[in-house]
């Protein structure tokens, strides 16, 4: 147990709360106990696999006590000052405490993930609603039991320190402590993969990572050396389309659904087995950045999907997911519909399979140490519990290989998984020993089996229990370097995701496909990666290739002129809760707070989020402040309300795309709330105005019968804001292009 904090009951206690200024602190001279090291920071177990114990308090490795020691305990009385001869003279090697500190820190980084290097972790937790156990038999999908849950998303090609909102694949990986063991299903947020075996992943990841002789781009696949390959090896332009596409700069990590890619095995009580695919569906909606705001966002705040998650989980807006499933029979073929189960490369429509929901997951809670746990955090798909099992999917099965030999490097050794935020929450009595980093004080001398000297000990469970062995199917055939004759068809699903877009989406598609090959330099990888567009789409192609200044090539593959369009690929077109959106509400130092509350109580009721947005900080009246134009923009939310027009402040910045301080009528307007409403109308966000503020819409040249534009009292206005929301964005105030005729 922590000790007590201790304070001083001596002192009043401090008035705090929203509004109330922080007091200047100086630092306290009164020791006071660290605070209490949260299960998941707690050392190692207290009793060894067999028993016995081991001696270690479970708080050994978290703060303990008031003073500030040595990593051995021993108190110190400063770690200000250097042992020196002299005040002046040289530093002393036998200064402990210099070389501890220093020693340490030198090796505080540990190598980053080769992949998915950059990501933002949380804890939850998973509640089964039972669905699934007619065809699972695992404990944690029984009705109503409750699994805990760490999350980790991630992008794939950034270094650990690059943006959050660039355009990739995003990582959705998932670690259930269930009774019966770590179950791990570690997917993306984009349902199929670049490439169909795993011998390829390197070759995919070194041509999207930064070019090998200069290190550029950071973070981006627009560029050659991804195109070269991407155009060559033609079963990634499935996933190439999904990256082209909105959902490859998602707006949240709350707004993203997940994937499990792979097709795996389910296996009931009664050993009968189904195939099934994983789907993740957020219950905040899916929803996208549009690309200029992921360009502003990398530059404003590079953490912009960190703080979010972090900000809702902070706020108590716990982000929630459906967990479903979609489920084939185990046929011999592992065919459904003419779809090979077994290629990482296609999607089974939701049309032609519903996703069946089985269980929910909420985050509520967010790590206290990033390194202790989203860094130290491992998912590997091998981390199965019985009733789960993996099928002969060639990327899946190398995948079993890569995510157990890349923590031996990542986290210094065999012994990662007694790591706190890895450990499972059920006995462990593995006879795995020794090696670097081995916390556990095993007991016993008999870590083998058969033995009789620990009495047997640890005992083999029956196969009902096991996980691994779940379907002893024959396995038989020469050994072959090949792959399925299905496996050639590269073009179909491209073909499938592309026509299953509304046309919003496809025009941002279009721009996104000619943005990065206008980025390559060599004109024959924009040349080859356009034939692959023609055996996609020859509309697209045409676009494609008319912004580029090349000629569309013809196909080279017979059209696909029997595929069925997806409409549940596309974001658009459904509506969603508007519960937690942003909505900026933009005020003058002048406004009555009277006014500023009603427009605050308005957005509130209706489940959305207000913020005041000022020209400066501080109180108006007793309404805070929450943000200022210096420190926001409008990237930030997702409407704005412009409940009163502030006037230009002294400092406003003079040198903005728009005309500052224009006149309106006579009157100046602040140019930072002009640009601010300018890039939301661009961005097709709704926007409102108060009957006294629509000269800032004129400033900014947004007409006031667009579409989404409503001008009226705070609470008119957010009436239609939960409408206009409902669909993420005003997508009528696209400028989307005719169709070709
Ligand atoms: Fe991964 N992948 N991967 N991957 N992957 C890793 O494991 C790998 C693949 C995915 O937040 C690495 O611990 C190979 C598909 C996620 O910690 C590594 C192949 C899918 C994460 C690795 C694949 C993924 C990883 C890097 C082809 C979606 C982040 C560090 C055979 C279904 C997990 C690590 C986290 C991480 C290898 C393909 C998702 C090197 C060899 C397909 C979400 O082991």
């Amino acid at each position: 147990m922590a000790p007590e904090k201790k304070t001083d009951p001596t002192q009043p206690t401090p008035p705090s709360g929203p509004g109330v200024p922080s007091p200047v602190l100086d630092e306290p001279t009164t020791p006071v106990a660290p605070p209490a090291p949260k299960p998941s920071q707690e050392g190692p177990a207290t009793v060894t696999p067999t028993g016995a114990p081991t001696g270690a308090p479970p708080e050994a490795f978290a703060q303990q006590g008031e003073y500030l020691t040595t990593s051995t305990g021993v108190r110190l009385r400063t770690t200000d000052r250097a042992l020196k001869a002299g005040p002046r003279g040289p530093v002393l090697l036998q200064d402990h405490h210099l070389r501890e500190k220093i020693t340490h820190f030198d090796h505080e980084r540990i190598p980053e993930r080769v992949v998915h290097a950059r990501g933002t972790g949380a804890h939850g937790a998973f509640v089964a609603n039972g669905n699934a156990s007619k065809i699972c038999r695992a404990a944690f999908l029984k009705k109503d039991v409750e699994t805990p849950i760490f999350v980790r998303f991630s992008t794939v090609a950034g270094f650990r320190g690059s943006s959050d909102t660039v355009r990739d694949t995003r990582g959705f990986a998932t670690k259930f402590y269930t009774t019966e063991g770590n179950y791990d299903l570690v997917g993306n947020n984009i349902p199929v993969f670049f490439i169909q075996e795993g011998i390829k992943f390197p070759d995919i990841i070194h041509a999207v990572k930064p070019e090998p002789d200069r290190e550029i781009p950071q973070a981006q696949s627009a560029h050659d050396t991804f195109y070269d390959f991407v155009s060559l090896h033609t079963e990634a332009q499935a996933h190439l389309a999904w990256s082209m596409s909105d959902r490859a700069i998602p707006l949240s990590f709350r707004m993203m659904e997940g994937f499990g890619v792979h097709t795996f095995r389910m296996v009931n009580e009664a050993g009968e087995t189904s195939l099934v695919k994983f789907h993740w569906k957020p219950r905040q909606g899916v929803h996208s950045q549009v690309w200029e705001e992921t360009q502003m966002t990398a530059g404003l705040d590079p953490d912009f999907h960190r703080r979010d998650l972090y900000d809702a989980i902070d706020a108590g807006a716990y982000p929630v997911w459906d967990l479903g499933v979609q489920v084939m029979p185990d046929t011999e073929d592992e065919m459904f519909e003419g779809i090979d189960l077994l290629d990482p490369t296609k999607i089974v429509p939701e049309e032609l399979c519903p996703v069946q929901v089985i269980g929910t997951m909420t985050l509520n809670r967010r790590p206290v140490n990033f390194f202790a746990e989203t860094e130290q955090v491992m998912f590997n798909p091998g981390h199965l519990v019985p009733g789960i099992d993996v099928t002969n999917d060639p990327l899946l099965q190398v995948r079993l290989f890569s995510y157990i030999d890349t923590q031996i490097t990542r986290l210094g050794g065999p012994n990662f998984s007694q790591i706190p935020i890895n450990a499972p929450q059920c006995p462990v009595n593995d006879m795995l020993r020794d090696g670097f980093h081995q916390h556990a004080v095993h007991g016993g001398v008999a870590p083998y089996r058969p033995n009789a000297l620990d009495g047997g000990n640890p005992a083999e469970t029956g196969t009902e229990e096991a996980a691994f062995i779940d379907v002893p199917a024959p396995v038989a055939g020469k050994k072959v370097r090949e792959r399925p004759a299905s496996f050639e068809d590269h073009f179909s699903q491209a073909t499938l995701f592309v026509r299953s877009l509304s046309p919003v989406e496809r025009q941002h598609l279009t721009a996104a496909y000619t943005f990065e090959l206008g980025k390559c330099y060599e004109e024959s990888v924009r040349v080859r990666q356009l034939q692959c567009l023609a055996n996609i789409d020859a509309e697209l192609c045409a676009e494609v290739a008319r912004g580029l200044g090349l000629p569309a090539p013809e196909p080279t593959v017979p059209p696909a002129t029997d595929v069925e369009p997806s409409p549940a690929l596309s974001q658009v077109g459904r509506t969603w809760p508007v519960t937690g959106r942003k909505i900026a509400l933009v005020v003058d130092s002048t406004t009555g707070p009277a006014d500023i509350e009603a427009a605050k109580d308005a957005v509130t009721a209706a489940g959305m989020l207000p913020f005041v947005v000022a020209p400066s900080g501080g109180k108006i009246g007793d309404v805070v402040v929450d943000r200022t134009f210096l420190t926001t923009a409008s990237v930030e939310f997702d409407a704005v309300l412009v409940v009163d027009a502030p006037v230009p402040a002294p400092d406003a910045t003079p040198d903005l795309d728009v005309k500052a301080g224009q006149p309106t009528g006579g009157k100046q307007v602040d140019p930072r709330m002009v640009k601010l409403v300018a890039e939301m109308f661009r961005h097709s966000k709704a926007i409102g105005a108060g009957p006294d503020a629509t000269d800032i819409l004129t400033a900014a040249v947004v007409p006031t019968d667009a579409p989404g534009v409503v001008v009226g009292k705070p609470a008119e206005v957010v009436k239609e804001f939960t409408e206009l929301l409902a669909t993420h964005r005003v997508w009528d105030r696209f400028p989307v292009a005719a169709p070709k005729q």
